[in-house]
């Protein structure tokens, strides 16, 4: 999978260096490129910023470096005849429809995502517009909070994509049974020792009998869901 990131703050990806996605990188499954998108400003100060148009708090994202900027990856690839077959452009923003994990699993599948990060009150409205004459455009919301920009928002859809191609994380078995993919929390784990500061596992777990774990988990599982997360349940 191909992954272009653009941003005024190249440097907040170079954790993507280490860890399991800097493995996946190394290894060729990932193939991970970050712009500056300063380098397409043509004055002197390599502006990216200007006042909102009637008024307002801050600052607005000039188009012309956008779209220089996005031009530049989409031409780099082959496809994009039009726009169905150009990448999928990711601009994250509190204003988004929400990032979750079947959005993850749907996006694993794509072969170019290029991802969008605004700074300051956000990016001209009609980048938007013109990025999807050359690609498929989402707005795309971790939760609602606001971040400063992008970035953060970016590192982590790109984490949770990422995982998911095949090859990156060793043992596929261990994303069949993670929280959200059945729609549950995931269940509570221990390992050894079996007593520990007075905290004893659940006898149900040395008890070697896989049916009623496998009964136990899932119990467990929609326990703590109505819990701490009753909006899963009645989605
Ligand atoms: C965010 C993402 O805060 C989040 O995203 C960063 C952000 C902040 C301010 C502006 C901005 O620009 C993008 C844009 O969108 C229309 O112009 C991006 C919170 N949850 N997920």
């Amino acid at each position: 999978m191909r992954i272009d990131v653009v941003t005024i703050f190249p440097a907040f990806f170079d954790v993507l260096e280490v860890s399991l996605l800097g493995r996946a990188r190394g290894a060729g499954l990932l193939d991970i490129r970050v712009h500056d998108l300063r380098d397409h400003t043509t004055d002197r100060h390599r502006t990216v910023d200007d006042t909102p148009y009637g008024g307002g708090a801050g600052m607005v994202m000039k188009p012309e470096p956008w779209a220089q900027s996005l031009d530049a990856i989409a031409a780099e690839q082959e496809g994009g005849e039009d726009a169905a077959s150009g990448p999928l452009f990711v601009f994250p923003s509190p204003a988004g429809e929400r990032f979750t994990q079947s959005v993850a699993r749907e996006w694993s599948a794509e072969q170019h995502i290029v991802f969008g990060c605004g700074r300051y009150e956000g990016i001209d409205e009609r980048v938007f517009a013109y990025a999807s004459t050359i690609g498929r455009v989402r707005l795309v919301s971790l939760g609602d909070y606001v971040l400063n920009g992008g970035e953060v928002a970016a590192m982590a859809m790109i984490e949770a994509v990422g995982r998911l191609v095949p090859g990156v994380v060793g043992n596929p078995e261990s994303l069949v049974e993670e929280s959200h993919e059945d729609g549950l929390l995931e269940y509570p784990s221990y390992t050894k020792p079996a007593s520990w500061r007075g905290y004893d596992v659940p006898d149900v777990l040395l008890s070697g009998h896989h049916g009623r774990v496998a009964d136990w988990r899932r119990g467990q599982q929609v326990e703590r869901t109505r819990l701490r997360r009753p909006d899963l349940l009645s989605e």
